[in-house]
């Protein structure tokens, strides 16, 4: 991994938008990391409805062309998303690293199809620092799984 990497951060937006603040800094913390292909995940003027920036279907095929082209996927699944399960089925299909962090909330229980899959990396966190730190060790881990020189 480099500083080129190519990041597709994954967040509710139709799911719910509470969490809008903190998908935003968690953004600018992978982008010590590399390039965040989906910065508008944390943009705080992206509601859960109202006006649409483009049609459903140019969203749908924009959003896959950069998941096809990013190497790792980094998702928030605190609130449950359709969008945000589909992109991490897709990323798991194209066999990329996955990173999924999640906040313990209140009657709110992580899918089976997310806690049970060890493919996923789902790490809890209760606070930003804490979020980071989980983000800081994965992209660790993706470092030391690299081949080193021969
Ligand atoms: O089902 P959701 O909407 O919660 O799915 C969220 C996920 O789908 C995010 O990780 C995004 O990558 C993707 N996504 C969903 N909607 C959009 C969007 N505009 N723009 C870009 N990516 C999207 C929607 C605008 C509209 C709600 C006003």
């Amino acid at each position: 991994m480099t500083e080129t990497t190519k990041i597709y951060f994954a967040g509710a937006i139709r799911g719910g938008r509470e969490d809008k603040a903190l998908c935003g800094a968690l953004i600018r913390h992978l982008q010590e990391y590399g390039d965040v292909l989906t910065e508008h995940v944390g943009d705080a003027g992206l509601a859960a409805a109202g006006e649409r920036d483009a049609p459903d279907a140019e969203i749908f095929s924009r959003d896959l062309h950069w998941l096809c082209t990013a190497d790792v996927l980094v998702a928030e699944v605190s609130t449950p998303s359709h969008g945000v399960g589909y992109e991490i089925a897709q990323a798991e299909s194209r066999r990329m690293p996955i990173l999924c962090l999640y906040r313990e909330l209140p009657g709110r229980h992580i899918s089976a199809m997310l806690a049970g899959n060890p493919k996923l990396i789902l790490r809890k966190y209760c606070n930003l620092d804490d979020a980071r730190t989980q983000v800081d060790e994965f992209f660790s881990s993706l470092r030391g799984s690299e081949p080193g020189p021969s």
